[in-house]
């Protein structure tokens, strides 16, 4: 009697230890690779900061101008044009938006800010975006536009198709 009850709590221990792990990955990337006859690649980098998630984008091969992204809903990337990777992200049913509005879909990033010589290497916070739980962005897919997002247009800001795909792992 003694036996089982001392092994029955060993087992809820290793339970309790393994859903902990599950829910809390420290950090998340996608490795970025070009769509169609593009040449942008690189990675974008998530890690949880005080309640809210920092990107870090280092992309290349871009051409000059304000680019769209956002994380989109399928973690696919197989179709030549992207379109595999669904819309956006959008767990709130909210309209399109920026990244400093409210109302947005969480997988509204606005846009890359990209240098003279076509690299986007920059960093910020996101206050909606989240790495663990039911809304939690791993296993979806960061996408790179042709275009602007004018982060009004619904629903997806008439960014254009698709440049660059990566799948959040
Ligand atoms: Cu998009």
């Amino acid at each position: 009697m003694k036996i089982n009850l001392l092994s029955g709590m060993a087992v809820m221990l290793l339970l309790t230890s393994s859903v902990a792990v599950a829910e809390e990955p420290k950090t998340a990337v996608a490795e970025m690779t070009p769509l169609g006859g593009s040449t942008v690649k690189g990675k974008v980098s998530f890690r949880p900061v005080a309640g809210s998630v920092e990107v870090e984008v280092d992309l290349s091969g871009i051409t000059s101008g304000p680019r769209g992204f956002h994380i989109h809903e399928k973690g696919d990337c197989s179709a030549p044009d992207g379109s595999s990777a669904g819309g956006h992200f959008n767990p709130g049913g909210k309209a399109h938006g920026s990244p400093r509005d409210t109302e947005r879909h969480a997988g509204d990033l606005g846009n890359l800010q990209v240098d003279k010589d076509g690299n986007a290497k920059f960093r910020f916070i996101d206050p909606q975006l989240k790495l663990s739980g039911a809304d939690s962005i791993v296993g979806r897919s960061v996408i790179v536009h042709e275009k602007a997002d004018d982060l009004k247009t619904q629903p997806t800001g008439d960014a254009g198709g698709r440049v660059a795909c990566g799948v959040i792992k």
